[in-house]
This record gives structure tokens, C-alpha cells and sequence, in this order.
């Protein structure tokens, strides 16, 4: 019995390892131009370099979007010098869609910011990303 729910443990452990899902960050684009996280009144994400990550996006239209239906963006700039970061340039379509992703290998501060024009407001859609080793 005892042995039974040991395996049980290891089982649940690692099927994420096995489908490289890793763990799920769920935000919220939202229709006001900014970011949102249950639970956190300034939204922020902080991962471990070089870890998988689900990100799991709910995207709610704002005032304006791209013509190809992209309605929010969020690319990852290195806080240091603004530079972006490969595979973390992505394009919100309205509904919840899921990203496969890598964190960043080198720990350090980053910015997430959005890339489509949604509002008068979206200068200010943007988020703190922290990258730990
Ligand atoms: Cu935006």
C-alpha cells in the first residue's frame, strides 16, 4: 500500500519532465492595455534560467489591433539594454492560447512589453520578468 502510493508520487512527478511542458504561468492580456496575474496587483513573472515554461495567455481586446487579428503582444527585452530576447516575441490572438517556452539561460532583469498598439494606453502595458539561477 505504502509502496503503491510512492509510485503513484514519482508518476505524477514526471510526466511534466516528460512532455517538457514544465510550469504554467498564466496571465491575462487585457482589454485596459495591461497585463494581469491572479493574485498579484503588480503583475510579474519570475522563472529559473533555462526552465520550461507553459505560458498560458487570455487575451481581451482593446481599443485598436493589427490587421492581421493580433490584438496584444508581449516580447521580452533584456532590462540592461533593451534587447530581445529569441523565442520570446509573441502575437495575442482573442481567446486563451498557450506558448512552449524557455526562460532566458542567463539570470538577470527583464522587461515584458507589449508590441501592438491596443490603446492610447499602451505605452503602459508592460511587466517585470525576473530570470533566477
Ligand atoms: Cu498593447
Amino acid at each position: 500500500m505504502v509502496m503503491g502510493i510512492a509510485l503513484c508520487g514519482v508518476i505524477l512527478i514526471c510526466i511534466p519532465a516528460v512532455h517538457g511542458e514544465g510550469r504554467v504561468i498564466e496571465i491575462t492580456a487585457d482589454s485596459d492595455s495591461r497585463y494581469k496575474i491572479a493574485g498579484m496587483r503588480t503583475p510579474e513573472i519570475t522563472v529559473k534560467a533555462g526552465e520550461p515554461v507553459l505560458l498560458r495567455v487570455t487575451a481581451n481586446r482593446g481599443k485598436s489591433w493589427n490587421r492581421d487579428g493580433s490584438i496584444h503582444g508581449f516580447t521580452l527585452l533584456r532590462a540592461k539594454d533593451r534587447s530581445r530576447v529569441e523565442g520570446w516575441d509573441l502575437l495575442f490572438k482573442s481567446g486563451t492560447q498557450e506558448f512552449q517556452l524557455t526562460a532566458p539561460s542567463e539570470p538577470g532583469a527583464y522587461e515584458v512589453v507589449c508590441t501592438v498598439i491596443c490603446s492610447e494606453d499602451h505605452e503602459g502595458m508592460h511587466m517585470k520578468f525576473t530570470v533566477i539561477p
